[in-house]
């Protein structure tokens, strides 16, 4: 094995376990080698013969060490901005007369094709060196925008080049089914056709970890959200859903059938809804910044789903229609507030929860084992990380063992 860090003199919230903040550990170290967590517990038990071997040392001064964050839904790499729609919203015209009028996703999807590959990289990578020095050590990124063949696949390159690049794990999901391309007019099931062919290139080209959708009276409706699913399903990759954002469609009960990953959204998610994902153990991925954004009033039903059981993980939904959110952590505070959330569980909604939404059983709680992706936050309870909108108490992020320096 390699060498040995240890990060010690810090308290740490493991995320793991039913337990407030799953265990809280006093005098707590974790001890990284391989990318791994090798041991982690009260430093006093640390093992002899493993303390002999550490390499490099970590005095943490009480700080806490929680799991690296993961933002499970995001729209990361685009081109151009919507802040001059912000303010036809805020005088008063809604997201949907927008769509209606040429504005909206389409106008990204404009520019997005015009921006190129390096126009994209570089605006992304802006977007998300803010994101990661609040603690995002897992990111999702959809594609959507592109909505051809070669300007979703320049997406997707373009979002692994940022996993590439060494900051942060990206996991990529297709969406081509986000909004109907101007080519297609009128043509809704020949473009769903021709998605399903680009979606086993892409898969076949090393692009694709899940396939997503937006099944909405101004996205895909459920039949044609279905096809896509069904070739998914034959590709071996797993399915999420922007599911009853705006209106019921019924989406997650098709989702649902097909084991979803996660559904997303819901403030319109019916009581039916609610049972179907609890019973296909589909995880509710709440985004506050996109219903605070839009001035939404209508709530998903959060304890109809905590009654279920449905596990809840939050994320930004970055965007720069509906939340152009870059911090992790004020989308965690955003969930208690709008949401009632409380901060344990806000915080497991970006990490322990947000890897199940994503189907990552290596990450998301510390225990020995795991990926050793790692916050360290200079707060006196993790309850601060909701609580605080902004401000930096990050000092060390920790992506499979590697210390980054942007922390
Ligand atoms: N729901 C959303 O909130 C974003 N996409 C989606 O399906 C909005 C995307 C945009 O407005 O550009
Ligand atoms: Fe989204």
């Amino acid at each position: 094995m390699n060498s040995l860090s240890l990060y010690r003199d810090a308290r740490l919230a493991t995320l793991d376990g039913p337990e407030p903040w799953g265990a809280l550990v006093e005098n707590g170290a974790v001890l990284v080698g391989d990318g791994r967590i090798v041991w982690m517990g009260a430093l006093p038990r640390l093992p002899s013969e493993l303390a002999a071997r550490v390499e490099t040392e970590h005095h943490l001064h009480n700080a806490w060490i929680t799991p690296g964050l993961i933002d499970c839904h995001t729209h990361l790499v685009y081109g151009g901005l919507r802040a001059k729609e912000f303010e036809a919203r805020l005088a008063g015209l809604s997201y949907e007369e927008i769509a209606h009028a040429g504005g909206g996703i389409r106008s990204t999807v404009q520019a997005t094709r015009l921006a190129g590959e390096s126009g994209l990289l570089k605006t992304a990578r802006q977007r998300l060196a803010a994101l990661c020095a609040d603690g995002v050590t897992t990111i999702e990124i959809k594609s959507g925008y592109g909505l051809s063949l070669v300007d979703e696949a320049r997406m997707l390159q373009v979002a692994r080049r940022l996993g590439h690049d060494g900051g942060v794990d990206v996991r990529t999901s297709f969406l081509a089914l986000h909004a109907l391309p101007p080519e297609f007019d009128g043509r809704a099931d020949d473009y769903v056709a021709e998605a399903c062919q680009w979606l086993a290139k892409l898969h076949e080209a090393g692009l694709v970890d899940a396939v997503d959708a937006f099944c909405e009276r101004i996205g895909f409706s459920c039949a044609q959200v279905e096809r896509l699913f069904i070739k998914a399903r034959e590709l071996g990759l797993p399915v999420k859903l922007h599911a009853e954002q705006l209106s019921d469609q019924g989406g997650a009960q098709l989702a649902a059938r097909f084991k979803a990953l996660s559904c997303d959204h819901l403030e319109w998610l019916s009581p039916e809804g609610v049972q179907a994902m609890a019973q296909a153990g589909t995880v509710a991925v709440l985004l506050p910044g996109a219903f605070h954004f839009l001035g939404e009033t209508r709530l998903p039903p959060l304890a109809a789903l905590q009654e279920a059981g449905v596990p809840l993980a939050v994320a930004t939904d970055h965007n720069p229609g509906s939340s152009p959110l870059l911090s992790l952590r004020l989308a965690m505070s955003l969930a208690c507030r709008h949401f009632g959330l409380t901060p344990e569980q806000a915080l497991r909604g970006a990490t322990v929860n947000a890897a199940r939404a994503l189907g990552l059983a290596d990450r998301g709680r510390l225990r020995t084992g795991l990926r050793a992706d790692l916050c360290v936050w200079a707060v006196d309870h993790p309850r601060e990380l909701s609580y605080w909108m902004g401000g930096r108490m990050l000092t060390h992020r920790v992506l499979a063992g590697q210390e980054m320096l942007d922390a």
